[in-house]
This record gives structure tokens, sequence and C-alpha cells, in this order.
């Protein structure tokens, strides 16, 4: 059995589903490359538009695979090149939503943390544990915690490893929206569905502009946004989606 399963759960939508449950989705090399290469796969088809990552209703991820990591030097580390995998996920140019039943730890954390929106299940835990463990997090951890809830709240997931719930993450920002616990893979992708309808060129322009914009001057971003909107206005879709408002009717966007 694959240890990522991929399924078409509505059109234009993947659902990637992490199947470890023998050690609570951890993240060994296996799975990151089968994610990297769903992901691959998903940005190669016109025919997806959105993606969904989940796991299982114990843990979306429990982390890095912390037996593979325990007899590992940092030369090996740094050879297996796992920070291009990560770098393959935060490149996945589609909207991607991350539904997060269990613990969403380390590695996993930060896989929700490579995802564009995070729907939660009530009984959702988030954390950084890697200081309980002699490490750090080293997965973006101490870098997009800190872009997504500010420096207090991520200092303190960092420094102390403490897992939160569901709502304390959503207060402070780490969660998109908290839903129950059985409804977070139906959510997520209902949401992804309705986000494949759209037009396909505004969606990726829109999430590149908020993506390098977060990481740029206002001045930088917004010139940014701005040469994004004028591409828009090259599209078919920008004229079908503003006809269809005006003859009141649904759009049907072509991603041209
Ligand atoms: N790695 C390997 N195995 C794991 C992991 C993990 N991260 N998490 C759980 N497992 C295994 C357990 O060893 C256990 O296996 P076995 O049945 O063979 O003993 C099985 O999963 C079930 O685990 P538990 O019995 O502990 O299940 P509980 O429901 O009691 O607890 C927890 C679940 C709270 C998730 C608990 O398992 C736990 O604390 N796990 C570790 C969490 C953690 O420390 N994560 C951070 C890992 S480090 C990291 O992510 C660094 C990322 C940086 C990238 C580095 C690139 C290589």
């Amino acid at each position: 059995m694959s240890v990522v399963l991929a399924e078409h759960p509505a059109e234009g939508v993947v659902l990637l589903r992490i199947n470890r449950p023998e050690a609570r989705n951890a993240l060994n090399l296996e799975v990151r490359k089968a994610l990297v290469a769903g992901l691959r796969e998903a940005a190669e088809d016109p025919a997806i538009r959105a993606a969904v990552i989940t796991g299982n209703e114990k843990a979306f991820a429990a982390g890095a695979d912390i037996r593979e990591m325990r007899d590992l030097g940092p030369i090996e580390l740094m050879q297996r090149g796992t920070h291009k995998l990560w770098d393959d996920i935060a490149a996945f140019p589609k909207p991607l939503i991350a539904a997060v039943n269990g613990f969403a730890l380390g590695g996993g954390c930060e896989l929700a943390l490579h995802c564009d929106i995070i729907i939660a299940g009530e009984g959702a835990r988030f954390g950084q544990p890697e200081v309980k463990i002699g490490i750090l997090p080293g997965a973006s951890g101490t870098q997009r915690l800190v872009r997504a809830v500010g420096k207090y709240k991520a200092m303190l997931m960092v420094l102390t490893g403490e897992i939160v719930g569901a709502r304390e993450a959503s207060e402070m920002g780490l969660v998109s929206r908290v839903v129950a616990d059985g409804e977070v893979v139906g959510h997520a992708t209902q949401m992804a569905a309705a986000i494949a309808k759209l037009a396909p060129v505004a969606v990726e322009l829109a999430k590149e502009a908020v993506l390098v914009g977060q990481d740029a001057s206002l001045a930088t971003g917004l010139s940014l946004e701005r040469k994004a909107l004028w591409l828009t206005f090259a599209t078919e879709d920008k004229r079908e989606g503003m006809s269809a408002f005006l003859e009141k009717r649904a759009p049907e966007f072509k991603g041209k």
C-alpha cells in the first residue's frame, strides 16, 4: 500500500492522503517523496485546479520520522536534500489546502504551514516539539510560523514545544477555519472544489502575489499585484467572468 493515497473527490480536485497510520503519519523520506510526486503530477495536469493534503483521524502527521533521524549525521542529512522536497511543496502553484485531524507536530505542523489554507477539526493539535528531542524546527517552523502568528506566539511554540488545540491555533492565526472533526476532509474538499470552479489563471496569480508579496516591501508587493492584475486582463476568463456577471448567469472558466 502506498504511503500517500491519491483520490479525486470532486471535479478539478486531488486529495493526497498520508497513509502511515502505524507511525502516526510520520514523514519519512518515502512519504515526502510521494507527496512531492503527487503534487508535481497535480501541477502538470490542467484538469486539476486545487489540492488537499490530509492524514487520518489520529494524525495529520506527527513530524519527521524520528526512527529515520536518530542515527543520521549532519552530512547525511544535508546530502539527503530533503529541503529541496520542502521547496517543491512550497512551489506548488495551485491552491493547497491542509485538512488537519489529530496531531500536526514538528514537520507535520510545518507541512500545514506550507499550505495556503488550513482547515482543522476541533480535536486537531498543533505543535513544534522538536526542542523536546534535542533539535529545532528545521522545515521552516522558525520562519513560516513567525510569519503566520507573530513572534510571541511562535516563540511560545518553538521554545517550549507546547502543543496547542485547534481553537487556540485558530485564535493565533495558524488555522483558517475550525470545523467538527468528522467534517474536516469534506469541508476542505468542498472548498477546493469551489476554488476549482474559479478562473485558474487569476487564482494562481493571486496565490503568487500573496506569497511573494509577504516577504517583499509593500511597494514591491503592490507593484507585483498590479502586474498580476493587468495580466488577468489578457485572459479570456476575465471577459467570461465579467460577461457572466452582467448577463446574470454562471461563468464557465477555461483557464485561458
Ligand atoms: N517518528 C517516528 N515514529 C513516530 C513518530 C515520529 N515523529 N510519532 C509517532 N511515532 C510512532 C511511535 O513511535 C509509535 O510507534 P510504535 O507503535 O512502534 O511504538 C506509533 O507511532 C504510535 O505513537 P504513540 O504510541 O506515541 O501514539 P500516541 O497517540 O500515544 O501519541 C504523539 C501520539 C503525541 C504524536 C506521539 O507519538 C509523539 O509525541 N510523537 C512525536 C512527535 C514529535 O516529536 N515530532 C517532531 C519530530 S522532529 C521533526 O518533525 C523535525 C522536522 C525537521 C525536518 C528535518 C528533516 C529530516
